[in-house]
């Protein structure tokens, strides 16, 4: 706890947490998580993208790995334990495991950006490491229009030397995460931990409205306001996503000419559209692309739409779900019912690594399901669990793994 504190201070702003990639916090926690991973036993080394690596080898130097970890970047404003309480976990994990015999290497990563803050598009540093890192990608700007492979040298790396962080599925057996929930359910169910099934489908969006920017004295049936028209459409997202059970979020939106006595010519906003399946997100886009259209005939508007960013729904590995089950039994917490199992809405490093080895996720509660906040809070004693039950399921893993490769071929 004491540790998440201290990553916590480490912000580019006065008035919250807002730690982004590249950055000089971004080196500052990796510097931190180094040496924790090195107390812990580790070997540490930086990879090519900017994640914080460490690894203990099994009984021989060449064996795959069990990855342990999640990420150290924050949203602007963030709470202290989103990402940071899966990284510390899992060092914890292999400090208590630094000489248990196992039949693989142990791991940890660090990653450095799954939130896409400085440069829009997410889970940055765990496609490096899975090897799906996209060239155009080094073009990507922040807000000071400083681009990612000249963020990237100014940090010390070298955007050729990238595609080097990619691993392969021979060295990685599992990915275990441990995150905060980042939603209710385990606080209305009154259990610490629960077992994640799946990590839902999601899309992001830009939907753009174009009017005709005029005098605010125009007579109303003169007027192609696109503000109103986006408005509208802001309205009819969130009637047509809660009726269908998805989730759908406007963060952004951007006015122009942004003049108090001007009719807006021009309205863009963000649009985060998830589903537990694809199928399901796909679904709902296509009513509410339907509706958009509807709105700006109505009102004389035009709507253009880009797609930003697109992730299928992971489905956790099933054992990796029982070795989270039975270390979640294990743990001095365990109920009489079986432990919750439930889906997660939010996005996590583990969509990504999904492409090169099977993954699994614990979640923590965390108070009022708060997140991507400063009042984002977890109880010490749920973290305790956590560690518990991180352990144990690292040694069920284990165990599975020995019978399986005991098993004649
Ligand atoms: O967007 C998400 O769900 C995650 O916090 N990046
Ligand atoms: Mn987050
Ligand atoms: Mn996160």
């Amino acid at each position: 706890m004491a540790r998440a504190d201290q990553l916590a201070t480490h912000s580019s702003r006065p008035d919250g947490i807002e730690r982004v990639y590249l950055s000089p916090e971004h080196r500052a926690v990796n510097h931190l998580a180094a040496g924790w991973m090195h107390e812990a036993g580790l070997v540490t080394w930086e990879d090519a993208a900017g994640n914080q690596c460490g690894r203990r080898a099994g009984a021989t130097d060449e064996l795959p790995a069990v990855l342990l970890g999640s990420h150290l970047d924050t949203v602007p404003g963030a709470g202290r334990y989103d990402g940071v309480l899966g990284v510390l976990v899992a060092i914890e994990v292999a400090a208590r495991l630094r000489d248990a015999e196992l039949p693989f290497a142990l791991e940890v990563v660090a990653f450095g950006d799954e939130e896409g803050t400085r440069f829009g598009t997410t889970l940055l540093g765990s496609r490096a490491l899975a090897g799906t890192w996209q060239p155009e990608w080094f073009e990507l700007v922040d807000a000071a229009g400083i681009r990612l492979a000249d963020a990237a040298r100014a940090f010390g790396l070298d955007p050729v030397r990238f595609a080097d962080a990619a691993r392969t599925s021979d060295e990685l057996l599992a990915y275990l995460e441990v995150h905060i929930e980042q939603g209710p359910k385990l606080e209305f169910a009154d259990r610490a931990l629960g077992v994640v099934t799946s990590i839902a489908a999601a899309e992001r969006r830009v939907v753009t409205f174009t009017g005709e920017a005029r005098h605010c004295a125009t007579p109303w049936e003169l007027r192609h306001d696109a503000l109103v028209g986006a408005s509208e459409g802001v309205l009819a997202i969130e009637r047509i996503a809660r009726s269908r059970g998805s989730f759908a979020t406007v963060g952004r939106i951007h006015v122009e000419p942004d003049a108090v006595n001007v009719i807006p010519g021009l309205a863009t906003f963000s649009l985060d559209l998830r589903d537990e399946t694809a199928d399901g997100r796909d679904a709902t886009w296509d009513a509410i692309h339907h509706e958009l259209q509807a709105i700006a005939g109505a009102r004389g508007l035009d709507v253009a739409i880009s797609s930003t960013h697109v992730a299928p729904e992971v489905v956790c590995s099933p054992s990796l779900q029982a070795a989270f089950s039975a270390g979640i039994g294990a743990t001095s917490d365990v109920d009489s019912d079986a432990p919750l199992s439930l889906f997660s809405v939010a996005g996590h490093d583990a969509m990504a690594v999904a492409a090169v080895a099977p993954v699994g996720m614990l979640f923590v509660r965390c108070r009022g399901g708060v997140s991507h906040h400063a009042d984002e809070s977890v109880r010490e004693s749920d973290v305790a669990l956590a560690i518990d039950a991180l352990e144990a399921a690292v040694l069920q893993f284990a165990l599975t793994y020995s019978h399986d490769a005991a098993e004649p071929r």
